[in-house]
């Protein structure tokens, strides 16, 4: 899988050599570009924003400078037939689920557009939408307005690449995940030493009884808060 990301802080995406996700780009798994926005202005001042048409508060997000961007992704894309799923992040945008995770997750390209200020001009996204080699995706991350989408789109990556193969190290993890149904969360979990500050570890537990510890778990992870 390929996944690029679009943004003027191109330093966001540091984290993301790190720990799982770093192994993935070292075992090429997956492939990481960073674009940074700005390599496609002009002009003295490099500026990648205007006033809105219409007034009101805020810069916005040129389209021509956008679409520069994008288009030189696309054009030197190893793989000229190969989709891009073009993900725009926007707090306007769909509510990114593990359901979202999973179809994203068979993707060839997910090109991520972290967009600052009020957004990027809307023409962007109807642009590619009418792009025989693009899908075209708004995205939001939660109900809460962040500085820009660079947070949203390693979110994002996060939960897309941990289900690709040989991703994580026990892929039992993500067996376990899908059992338990979405909006259940898992149980409670402990370890040594079986008591802790004066807390125990659940008496079940220790039982050996491994129809009663799943069907304690069942239970406990439907209470928890
Ligand atoms: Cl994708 N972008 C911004 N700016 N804020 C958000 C978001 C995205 N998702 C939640 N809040």
């Amino acid at each position: 899988m390929k996944i690029t990301a679009i943004t003027i802080f191109p330093e966001y995406f540091t984290p993301l050599s790190l720990s799982l996700i770093g192994k993935a780009v070292s075992e090429g798994i997956i492939e990481i570009a960073i674009s940074n926005l700005r390599d496609f202005a002009s002009g003295n001042h490099k500026s990648v924003d205007d006033t809105p048409y219409g007034g009101g508060a805020g810069m916005v997000m040129r389209p021509d400078i956008w679409a520069d961007a994008i288009d030189a992704i696309s054009d030197s894309d190893a793989d000229p037939n190969r989709i891009i799923d073009l993900i725009i992040l926007t707090p306007a945008g769909k509510r990114f689920s593990q359901e979202d995770a999973k179809a994203l997750s068979q993707s060839e390209h997910l090109l991520f557009a972290a967009g600052r200020y009020e957004g990027i001009d809307a023409r962007v996204g109807e642009h590619y939408k009418s792009q025989p080699r693009f899908r075209v995706h708004y995205f939001s991350i939660g109900d809460y307005v962040l500085n820009g989408g660079e947070v949203a789109a390693i979110v994002m990556i996060e939960a897309i690449v941990r289900l690709l193969p040989g991703v994580l190290g026990n892929p039992d993890s993500l067996l376990e995940e899908s059992h338990n149904e979405i909006g259940l969360l898992e149980y409670p979990v402990y370890t040594k030493p079986p008591i802790w500050r004066g807390l125990e570890v659940p008496a079940v537990l220790l039982s050996g009884n491994h129809g009663e510890i799943a069907r304690w778990r069942q239970i406990s992870s439907k209470l928890r808060d």
